[in-house]
């Protein structure tokens, strides 16, 4: 791993792997380097909170007279705003819209389909915890098609990802993203005084197994019992380690996930029986899930809805929520071995 501050910048890394890629076109690095500038935006507005009034909830009137938007909403709007007239997307999705966002009549489109969370964990933002925007990258299958995109074409597996990765807004911020196919991890630092994606982390490999469980015990009696079997497992002493693993839960995925990836370990987010409705327990397949699968897995890891690859799942709607067994790979194929009965 290379230090930062001699590292290459962001802009050099995305066109070295464009060279590299003789299919590759500027259009994907147009895509990237807009969305870095919109994080950028947000990690600016995210370092002012508690500064200046920009946590009010929807419906207060700012001294300017204008709404102030939660900072989530406020993110959402940057990454739309800068996305869409680029040129190079035929559609987005966002973890705060319901609907796919369609691009205006008054730009061109694109190939590609960018689905994300703009600013998840957004309730750690009170309390200084660090937040993150997660991103997945498709290519729409029926390229060059001048018809509007249909849902279908979007619900694609996260194994069609072209690219992924995430922004941590936390003691500095940080870029985590791959293209899969071998080209690895790699992790890009903020320095604020340059306004550049600094190469921080080359080449991020995830442990083959860690020594850290990431859960929310709080909801352990809407647990059924193969999940606290599994959980038991990790706690105990009659695991691979023969000790107890260590527990780290900070509540916001990129946050817990980073840190696993960095030290490894598992982050999971069972299905469970506190709302009927959401059976599948909270986290989402299009936004969240499958951007950080595609990560782990280019890293060395694994991630698992308990029964296969988070990455093979074929998605039925947008907003599909779905288990996630997420980090070291060992880890996650017990914790997987647990979930589908055969441990
Ligand atoms: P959000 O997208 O509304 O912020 O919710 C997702 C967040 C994740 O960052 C985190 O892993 C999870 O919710 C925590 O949920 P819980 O408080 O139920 O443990
Ligand atoms: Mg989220």
């Amino acid at each position: 791993m290379r230090k930062a501050g001699v590292g290459i910048t962001i802009t050099q890394h995305i066109l070295n792997q464009q060279r590299q890629n003789p299919e590759a076109t500027g259009a994907f690095t147009t895509l990237l380097s807009e969305l870095i500038v919109a994080a950028k935006v947000i990690s600016r507005e995210v370092n002012k909170a508690g500064l200046v009034d920009i946590l009010g909830s929807t419906g207060k009137v700012n001294i300017q007279d204008e709404q102030v938007q939660k900072l989530d909403v406020f993110a959402n709007g940057v990454i739309v705003e800068r996305m869409q007239h680029i040129g190079e997307l035929c559609c987005m999705g966002s973890e705060e819209v319901a609907d796919l966002i369609e691009i205006p009549t008054e730009y061109p489109k694109g190939n590609y389909i960018l689905v994300f969370d703009p600013l998840d964990g957004s309730s750690n933002i009170d309390v200084n915890v660090s937040i993150g925007t997660i991103f997945g990258i498709y290519k729409r299958i029926n390229i060059d098609s001048d018809s509007d995109v249909l849902l279908e074409e979007v619900l694609q597996p996260g194994v069609n990802q072209v690219a992924a990765g995430y922004f941590i807004y936390g003691s500095s911020t940080i870029m985590v993203y791959t293209t899969g196919n071998g080209t690895g991890v790699h992790g890009f630092t903020l320095y604020p005084s340059v306004g550049e994606f600094l190469l921080s982390h080359e080449d991020i490999r995830i442990p083959e197994r860690g020594k850290i469980y990431s859960v929310n015990e709080g909801n352990e009696q809407y647990w059924d019992e193969k999940t606290r079997a599994m959980v038991n497992y990790f706690k105990g002493s009659d695991n691979a380690l023969g000790r107890p693993y260590t527990s780290r839960y900070v509540g916001s995925l990129v946050a817990d996930f980073h840190r696993n990836l960095l030290k490894g370990g598992i982050f999971m987010y069972p299905a469970d029986l506190k709302d009927p409705k959401k059976p599948s327990g909270k986290l989402r397949l299009m936004v969240e899930a499958n951007p950080l699968a595609m990560v782990v897995t280019e890293a060395g890891g694994y991630a698992s809805n308990g029964s296969g690859p988070i990455l093979e799942i074929e998605p039925s709607q947008l907003h599909q929520r779905v288990p996630l067994y997420i980090g070291s790979k060992k880890d996650v194929e017990d914790a997987e071995a647990f979930i589908s009965g055969k441990k």
